[in-house]
């Protein structure tokens, strides 16, 4: 089951039949088809090649990526196509980029030049759909620039997009979109082995120039999964993954994604939502963090532990430090630990009931209140937390309620890893064992309203229909607010799920006063199988170019 993929490389295909299910090729052929041709009626040229990166769904382990605790997702079908042509023409000193959505009324068209040594300038503010290329690119050259030396100069760039993640939609299109593009644009530069994680890493830095202070859940889980399997993603001590199967069972149990239609943009709500969830988060681990040594006592340690979480210090290495440095002073201050044997379950249990209620005990902290318990100034809080990078306007926190979130949704991905890893305990039935996998979703959801405020009333009526209608586990999946939900089914209840959306959430939803179509209705609920992660197609060596995409599976004529 375990499989290192330090070395791994993204893998270059020339079949859809290594990229998709077989039942999923067919309707593909059609699209990068599409594309190809799309690419061929704007530039006039043929693609050299086409990188792909999926969405996924997150099953366990919400808003913990960033405090570095490990998540478990999975890569969805749905994904980001990036066509593109590489060529030496331009002026010297300068490359240009020309790049274009196959949805171009709604993605318009845009080109510009850069100079080759440039650092590739963002603009957050726009919200620009290019900016996602743009944070793939100034991560793609910085890469280059390091293994080409400071000679090298870029290649000019023609491409054009498709996305079928819908965005805001909980899926992480915005994964999918900037490692899509920093593949295809290390790969069209000349990197003919794109290690995979090297991309997730250079992905997850990109996707922070774009207004997110995101953790690496959605980047790791779009570039390393593989198909019928879900992702275990670790981030420390440093990132990697594991390859999970769901045990077969009687009745088979699938995963059932259902979307809310609330739009959940990140980059628009980060510093009411996402952004200031990682500030609380952050100062709720300086907090606990001043407990733990007594030159600390009073004041924060100097220099602060550094790790590759947003804000560099984080819930996980706090943690980590608490247990792997406990000396006669965390003993004697906090004598219940001891008692506490050394596994993760009890460690955490621990820090979500004792430790954090003993250190945090108030709902709410200001500022200044921060500031003064932790012997700092309320501008060395702002400049390097609460407006670093992304300033957050917030004057209050809720440290203990976020931090308790945390340790007992890291819990339960350990809870459900042990579950999944050691399958049903006979005499349990299949089924009884697979309510506990959905029990576990379901605690999620609770901690994730009552603790992270992070769900919407919508997301909440959509977990409750489905359950009701036969769904042993329904949660909110990626950042919340909105966006979509994750159940976890019984293969024979998919189907009365279903209608239960239909009758009691969607029939009479509207979304800017008009009706959802039938169509909306049909695709906003569907059963994912776990998919496979970025990949190279390359049509370059292709005499029939499109013709490739569906000649394998028979189903291109002429
Ligand atoms: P979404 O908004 O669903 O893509 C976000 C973050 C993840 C993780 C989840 C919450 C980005 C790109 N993704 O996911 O890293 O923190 O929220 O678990 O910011």
């Amino acid at each position: 089951m375990e499989k290192p993929v330090e070395v791994e490389t993204v893998p270059v295909h020339e079949n859809l039949g290594g990229i998709y299910h077989d039942i999923e090729v067919r309707g593909e052929s059609e699209r990068w088809t599409s594309l190809y041709k799309g690419f061929e009626d704007v530039f006039e040229l043929s693609p050299d090649f086409i990188s792909r990166s999926p969405g996924r769904v997150n099953i366990i382990g919400e808003h913990i990526d960033y405090s570095l605790f490990p998540v478990l997702p999975m890569a969805i079908h749905a994904d980001t196509l990036v066509a593109m042509k590489t060529e030496r023409r331009g002026r010297e000193g300068y490359f240009k980029i020309e790049i274009a959505n196959l949805e171009g009324e709604q993605f318009p068209k845009e080109s510009w030049e850069e100079t080759s040594d440039s650092e590739i300038a963002i603009d957050e503010k726009t919200h620009a759909w290019t900016n996602y290329f743009r944070a793939g690119l100034r991560g793609s050259l910085k890469l280059l620039r390091e293994k080409n030396g400071a000679d090298w100069r870029p290649r000019d760039m023609k491409v054009m997009v498709h996305g079928t993640v819908p965005p805001a939609g909980g899926l992480s299109s915005s994964a999918a979109l900037v490692t899509a593009c920093a593949l295809a644009i290390l790969y069209g530069q000349g990197m003919k082995k794109v290690e995979k994680l090297e991309l997730t890493r250079l992905a997850i830095e990109s996707e922070r120039a774009v207004g997110v202070n995101s953790g690496g859940m959605d980047q790791s889980a779009s570039v390393m999964s593989q198909k019928d399997a879900a992702l275990y993603v670790q981030f420390t001590p440093k990132l990697s993954v594991r390859h999970v199967e769901f045990p077969k069972m009687d009745p088979s149990l699938v995963f059932v994604i259902a979307q809310s239609f609330v739009k959940a943009d990140k980059k628009v709500s980060g510093p009411f939502h996402y952004n200031l969830r990682v500030v609380e988060c952050t100062l709720a681990a300086l907090m606990l963090l001043q407990q733990l040594s007594p030159e600390a006592e009073g004041k924060l340690p100097h220099p602060l532990p550094q790790d590759d979480s947003p804000l560099n210090i984080s819930l996980g290495t706090v943690f980590n430090i608490f247990w792997d440095t406990a000396d006669d002073y965390t003993r004697t201050k906090f004598p219940d630990a001891t008692k506490v044997d050394d596994s993760m379950l009890q460690r955490l249990d621990y820090f979500a009931n004792r430790f954090v209620d003993e250190v945090l005990p108030s709902e709410t902290y200001s500022k200044k209140e921060i500031a003064q318990s932790l012997g700092v100034s309320e501008e060395y809080l702002d400049h390097n937390f609460i407006k670093k990078r992304f300033p957050v306007p917030a004057e209050t926190f809720r440290l203990r309620d976020r931090a308790k979130h945390v340790f007992s949704e890291a819990a339960r991905v350990y809870k459900f890893m042990d579950l999944l890893e050691s399958g049903p305990k006979r005499p349990e039935t299949d089924l009884e064992f697979a309510k506990r996998l959905g029990d576990l979703l379901n605690q999620s959801q609770q901690s994730c309203i009552n603790k992270f405020d992070c769900s919407a009333r919508e997301l909440d009526r959509i977990c409750l229909y489905a359950r009701v209608a036969g769904s042993l586990g329904s949660r909110l999946t990626g950042a919340g607010w909105g966006g979509a939900t994750v159940h976890l089914v019984p293969a024979s209840k998919v189907n009365s799920v279903r209608a239960a959306l239909r009758e009691q959430y969607y029939k009479d939803m509207s979304i800017n006063g008009e009706r959802l179509t039938d169509k909306q209705i049909e695709d906003a609920v569907i059963v994912s199988r776990p998919g496979s992660g970025s990949a190279i197609f390359s049509t370059s060596n292709k005499k029939d170019g499109y013709k490739a995409f569906g000649n394998e599976v028979g189903t291109w004529g002429e």
